[in-house]
């Protein structure tokens, strides 16, 4: 019995010491002194230990498993500090190591030009309205003076979906519902940006969708100065720059008179340039007062009331100012192109 317990002794401790993980120690204190461990298992001998033994045996028993918990108590801990090393190891933050930038996205150049167009309108007391991109034949055309057989149509190839309704060619057809809306109160002075459809090829200056942002004022004694005025101090806000502006005689269907708004060159400074043709003019939008007809159809009285209207195309508005010569680059979600507008 006494060799068997030396030999369990050296054969726990030399297992415990070589454990390597706490499940295995857990698995070694059930083998040695668990109920049905080796060492309770040689202690069901000692009823064949002579009697005068017994109590050696029982002291050597009982040394030899305060020996092996305490080993085993030892291990536990060196096991669990060790297992705390490796994961603080494992845990360390290293502070000084450059952070994982999250990849943030961008405003789309487009929507930031609408939002730098909206603030400098509502910065001059304008409301933005929206409305609906699948419009009747009425508000896109017959309520602006477009009536069926009207040769300006065709000026603007449109997405028909039935004969009475299309995919909206400008945003026009919003000022004329919020006119009705109004029920002839005024002023209105809303701007109303969004996309508009039309049934073009694309190229490096045309897409068959495309946004504008247009504009409308109504109210008793608007001329052709407040138009110049307000759209004067939108050209200087939006290039950021002191600039020459010229209206040159345009027409539109729902303007009369009509003009287009020309800015001097932004790349030349109007000396002439590949961007303006040499010309140191570039075409920025078009206006108008607003045609007699058009207020009827919106419900105000045009003996009383006038009013100008606008529009712009944002990409336009975008390529001129950051220098962008192909109009597709909006619409192919090219992340080389998209990231360059990341402080927008
Ligand atoms: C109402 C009355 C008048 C809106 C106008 C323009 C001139 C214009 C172009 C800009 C760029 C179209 O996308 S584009 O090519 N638009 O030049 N738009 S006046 O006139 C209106 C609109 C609504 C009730």
């Amino acid at each position: 019995m006494r060799d068997r317990l030396e030999a369990l002794r050296e054969e726990a401790a030399s297992s415990i010491q070589a454990a390597e993980s706490l499940e295995q120690l857990k698995e070694l204190r059930i083998k040695y002194l668990g109920k049905k461990g080796e060492l309770t298992s040689i202690l069901r001998g000692m009823k064949d230990v002579a009697p005068e033994e017994r109590p050696v045996i029982g002291g050597l028993a009982n040394e030899i498993r305060s020996a092996m918990e305490k080993q085993l108590d030892e291990k536990e801990s060196d096991l669990q500090e060790a297992a705390l090393k490796a994961r603080l190891k494992e845990e360390t933050i290293d502070v000084t190591l450059p952070g994982k930038q999250a990849p943030l996205g961008t405003i789309h150049p487009i929507q930031a030009v609408i939002e730098q167009i909206e603030d400098i309108f509502i910065g001059m007391g304008f409301e933005v309205a929206e409305g609906p991109e699948v419009e009747s034949d009425y508000y896109n055309f017959e309520a602006l003076n477009l009536p069926k057989e009207h040769p300006a149509r065709d000026m603007q190839d449109s997405f028909y979906i039935t004969p009475e309704i299309l995919l909206r060619t400008h945003t026009s057809p919003v000022q004329v519902r919020t006119m009705e809306a109004k029920e002839g109160q005024v002023p209105v002075k809303i701007i109303c940006p969004g996309k508009v459809y039309r049934r073009d090829d694309d190229d490096a200056t045309h897409s068959h969708q495309f946004t504008q942002v247009e504009g409308l004022v109504v109210d008793r004694g608007i001329s052709m100065s407040e138009l110049n005025g307000i759209l004067l101090s939108f050209a200087e806000q939006f290039f950021g720059m002191e600039l020459e502006t010229r209206l040159r005689p345009s027409y539109f269907p729902f303007t009369e008179p009509s003009v287009e708004m020309d800015i001097s060159c932004v790349m030349c400074g109007g000396k002439g340039c590949r961007v303006c043709k040499q010309t140191g003019w570039i075409e920025i939008l078009g206006a108008g007062m607003v045609h007699p007809r058009v207020l009827e159809h919106g419900g105000y009285n045009a003996e009383r009331y006038t009013g100008f209207a606008f529009g712009m195309g944002p990409e336009r508005m975008a390529m001129l100012k950051y220098g962008i010569d192909d109009i597709r680059h909006f619409y192919t979600n090219d992340l080389r192109f998209l990231r360059q507008f990341k402080t927008l």
